[in-house]
């Protein structure tokens, strides 16, 4: 299946998927939304892939939603269209999904790529919440996402003066998980991404919905959840064998990777 604005490939058990719109910086338009959504629904139901990287060009991540395509947006059609919540889609992906940034991730680029499970940033990268230049606000978690990443101090002035922030100050905030050369972005990314592809996916799987969970309730809560996942894994032969191959002193071999 080929796509208009995504390059989509496979590496090992890692799906490398690269905004592909050179000419607008990989502005975030429908189309690009949509082919997304189509390819993380069949990297979803696909066996062999246990993790993907979410990559642009060298220059641009993605420069934001596409504002040709949102100029001449009324309210109405906004409102009741629901504009945007298709992106919503990307979030509820399940399998780990890591950003690899090189240049600019602006906006919805920002956005993007925080809603992914954690980036890995070249140090060219830059990342901001320009919308307020544009008279808006961000639309898809810049205010939310952000600040629970960077703070209120920093995301109340990415937001409020639309300024970039380097990969330097994004790793120092919390925004980052790693710095690397530009020039092994991608190998980096596919390299964590291969890595957490060869352990028990029920594990995974439940690492990743317990750090969000942190996102969205209380510590007590969400201490709780995370206990009943942690018992549940022990019904899992991954569990036997993980441990065993701890005691053993070789390397596990997950059933269910
Ligand atoms: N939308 C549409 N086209 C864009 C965008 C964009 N966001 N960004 C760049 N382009 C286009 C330019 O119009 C230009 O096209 P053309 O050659 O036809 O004029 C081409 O990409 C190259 O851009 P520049 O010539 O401007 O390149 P520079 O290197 O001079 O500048 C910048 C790079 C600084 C990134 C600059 O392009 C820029 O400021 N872009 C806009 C950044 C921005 O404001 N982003 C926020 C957009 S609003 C938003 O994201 C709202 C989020 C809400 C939800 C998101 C859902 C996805």
């Amino acid at each position: 299946m080929s796509y208009e604005t995504i390059l989509l490939e496979t590496r090992g058990r890692v799906a490398l998927i690269t905004l592909n719109r050179p000419q607008a910086l990989n502005a975030l338009n429908s189309t690009v939304m949509n082919e997304l959504r189509q390819v993380l629904t069949a990297i979803q139901s696909d066996d062999a892939i246990g993790a993907a990287v979410l990559t642009g060009s060298e220059k641009a991540f993605a420069a934001g939603a596409d504002i040709k395509e949102m100029q001449s947006l009324n309210f109405i059609d906004a409102y009741l269209g629901d504009f945007i919540s298709g992106w919503d889609d990307v979030a509820s992906f399940r399998k780990p999904l890591i950003a690899a940034v090189s240049g600019f991730a602006l906006g919805g680029g920002c956005e993007l790529a925080m809603i992914c499970d954690f980036i890995i940033a070249s140090k060219t990268a830059k990342f901001g919440q320009p919308e307020i230049t544009l008279g808006v606000i961000p639309g898809m978690g810049g205010t939310q996402r952000l600040t629970r990443a960077v703070g209120k101090a920093k995301a109340m002035d990415l937001c409020l003066t639309g300024r970039m922030m380097d990969a330097q100050e994004a790793e120092s905030a919390g925004l980052v998980a790693r710095i690397v050369e530009p020039e092994r972005l991608v190998e980096e990314a596919v390299a964590a991404a291969e890595k957490i592809a060869g352990f028990s996916q029920p594990a995974v799987r439940m690492a990743k919905e317990a750090v969000n969970r942190a996102f969205e309730q209380t510590l007590g809560e969400g201490l709780r959840f995370e206990r009943r996942l942690f018992h549940s894994l022990f019904a899992t032969e991954d569990q036997k064998e993980g441990m065993a191959a701890f005691i053993e002193k070789r390397r596990a071999d997950f059933k269910n990777r």
